[in-house]
């Protein structure tokens, strides 16, 4: 279904945006606009997408004349306006569970290794690339470690973060894991995360959606 009158900002490589695609394709639904913000040319923080998202980053929806960021937010809405697939679950405890995966990722590892965050380090406070990529590897790990304690309880009551049912925290791992891949973690440690992670990336929903 084509949402009328909805641009997406999108980055191929963003993974705050393809968490935004993967709900996308798991709901079948197409934005009238897909707008590039190449964040390899630095036009995130140009006036152009500025003027339309101030934070300058991305996914943000245009609709009705108005701009709307986080990646969270907007599968949420998603989710509430598009409920089938449902990626929260009605009952608040279900929901609850999903929310704490997709948290630990979304608030407690991308934030701190977001381009701007490296670039911050690298450019201001001077450290190296071993250093820049170091930073990188331990949050991620800090993270996976949490991460795999929350799901490898729910590995044998399903493919998926929090067991049988496909929901928000596996929109948010696959990407995440694609960012670890991309910086050389080694995931040894994380074959819970390794498992969901190959099971995700099977479904033409994740597929579609990835960068490369
Ligand atoms: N919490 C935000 C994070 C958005 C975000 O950090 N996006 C990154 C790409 S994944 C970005 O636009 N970075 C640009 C920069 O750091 O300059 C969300 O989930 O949407």
């Amino acid at each position: 279904m084509k949402l009328n009158d909805l641009t997406f900002y999108d980055y191929f490589r963003s993974s705050a945006s393809y968490r935004v695609r993967i709900a996308l394709n798991l709901k079948g639904l197409q934005p009238e606009t897909v707008e590039i913000v190449d964040l390899r040319t630095g036009a995130q923080s140009q006036s152009l997408y500025k003027s339309v998202e101030p934070s300058g980053l991305v996914p943000s929806f245009t609709f009705g004349g108005k701009t709307f960021g986080q990646s969270l937010a907007l599968i949420e809405w998603l989710d509430a306006m598009y409920p089938s697939p449902r990626l929260i679950p009605a009952d608040p405890l279900a929901a609850l569970g999903v929310r704490e995966v997709a948290h630990t990722i979304a608030c407690d590892i991308h934030p701190l290794n977001n381009l701007r965050i490296l670039k911050y380090i690298t450019n201001t406070l001077g450290a190296s690339a071993d250093a820049k990529q170091e930073w990188y590897r331990h949050w991620i790990c800090a993270g996976f470690d949490t991460l795999e304690a929350l799901i490898a309880p729910h590995r044998n009551n399903g493919p998926f973060c929090l067991g049988a049912d496909l929901s928000l925290a596996d929109t948010c791992l696959v990407p995440q894991v694609y960012n670890a891949r991309r910086f050389d973690v080694d995931l040894s440690p994380y074959p819970a995360i390794c498992a969901v992670n190959a099971h995700c990336t099977s479904l033409p929903a994740f597929a579609n959606a990835a960068p490369e």
